[in-house]
């Protein structure tokens, strides 16, 4: 049987429990995921970084990273080539391209220093994400935007202010909105002495930031909190709490990382109240493995549940990014695997019968309820999946990881 063969046969399992799968997989080829550039260089950029601060870490000794701007941007079109549909790029500032001699610091960032990512994106139809970068830097190793020392802040503030003129060049030049996302690493190994001033520091230094003129069409800031760092155990400046106030103050979007919550809490379930008192929701999709080890994101349950919360409460909604790096295996490989499997939850989602499911709940039927969710587990999601892929022109199953060794033999290899 062929692969539309296949598909055509398992259309009518789904029609039967109420499920229209041209309909899911037209949704599902409309809905960009942000792909982060950072997988590609386990979060090194192109400033000469020696190595990564901030409490986040990027495990593993795998050869064959991108080691400059041409080598990254190669390495994002093999993942793009195997990966379904039209995506997003997710870059930080510490991915800025310069010239002969002409480096400058993170507060004289200036959309120039993107130009050619600008380029990278015209030719490809792809819109651009961007966060400005608060770690791997020498006025970073105490503290950013919650500094103490105000030449320190005001740094940081400046650089803050270069990246917001940035993410509205991108916007401008690619004619699709720009997230920016803010996170900092500020935070405090052991019990402080003072909480609030560190958080009244960085609440100035963002109104601070915030206070030069950006068109709000173009630009959509986000903020993203976080439970604790290494290093950062016992406090974080900008906790969940501080964000979540600031951004409906401010009318900004709240960052929601899937590792930057207790174990326990589930991301899934804190959507629908973001929805319900702000337009949008923001997102990185992680997997945290004991903490916020930034695995490559699987087609697992948390996943899955997130999922469903971007598809019930609408996928425009949702601004949808993905967040990991993982340097123990090949990189393109890890992007492929994290974006396809984003997809696949998605597609998960999409081929749920929501309206038969809710009326169970309304109704009370949970036993029913509970026996159909687990039924519907094992129905025949590959045999869309693998449709998808064929009718977006990318290699189905297992097959694209022949790419990604021929790719490795041929082109990564011969990086030392
Ligand atoms: C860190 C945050 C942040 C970074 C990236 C590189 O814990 O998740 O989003 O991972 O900006
Ligand atoms: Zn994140």
């Amino acid at each position: 049987m062929t692969i539309k063969e296949r598909y055509e046969s398992v259309k009518e399992i789904y029609k039967r429990v109420g499920v229209d799968t041209d309909a899911a997989i037209e949704t599902l080829k409309q809905i960009p995921i942000s792909m982060h550039c950072w997988q590609g260089d386990d979060v090194s950029g192109f400033e000469g970084a020696s190595s990564l601060s901030g409490g986040i870490q990027a495990t593993g000794t795998y050869p064959g990273k991108a080691r400059n701007p041409e080598e990254l941007m190669t390495d994002i079109d093999k993942a793009l080539s195997l990966i379904p549909g039209g995506h997003r790029i997710n870059l930080h500032a510490s991915y800025a391209i310069f010239g002969e001699n002409e480096q400058v610091d993170r507060d004289k960032l200036e959309p120039k220093h993107f130009k050619k990512w600008v380029e990278f994106a015209k030719e490809r139809k792809l819109g651009i994400d961007f966060n400005p970068t608060y770690f791997s830097h020498t006025k970073a190793s105490n503290a950013t935007l919650s500094s103490e020392d105000e030449e320190i802040r005001s740094f940081w503030i400046e650089h803050g202010k270069c990246c917001l003129r940035i993410a509205e060049y991108f916007a401008t030049e690619l004619h699709t909105p720009c997230t920016l996302n803010i996170w900092i690493p500020d935070g405090f190994k052991d019990i402080p002495a003072d909480r609030m001033a560190p958080r009244a520091r960085l609440k100035d230094s963002l109104d601070q930031i915030l206070s030069i003129p950006y068109d709000k069409s173009k630009v959509y800031v986000a903020v993203e909190s976080k439970v604790f760092g290494i290093g950062v155990e016992s406090y974080t400046v900008g906790s969940h709490e501080f964000y979540m106030n600031y951004a409906a103050k401010k009318d900004l979007l709240c960052l929601l990382d899937n590792g930057h919550y207790h174990t326990t809490e589930s991301v899934a379930d804190k959507i629908s109240s973001m929805l319900l008192f702000s337009d949008k929701v923001a997102l990185h999709v992680t997997r945290s493995v004991r903490w916020d080890s930034d695995h490559v994101v699987l087609f697992d349950e948390e996943t899955k549940e997130i999922a469903k919360e971007i598809i019930r409460n609408g996928s425009d909604r949702v601004i949808l990014a993905l967040d990991f790096f993982d340097a123990s295996i090949n990189r393109i490989s890890a992007w492929v695997v994290g974006m396809r499997n984003m997809q696949k939850a998605l597609l998960n989602a999409l081929l749920l019968p929501e309206e038969k499911l809710t009326e169970l709940q309304n109704t009370r039927k949970f036993t029913e309820l509970m026996m159909l969710q687990e039924e519907l587990k094992l129905y025949p999601i590959g045999d869309v999946w693998n449709y998808f892929c064929e009718i977006n022109g990318v290699l189905q199953k297992e097959d694209w990881f022949k790419e990604v060794k021929k790719y490795e033999k041929e082109v990564l290899s011969k990086r030392n």
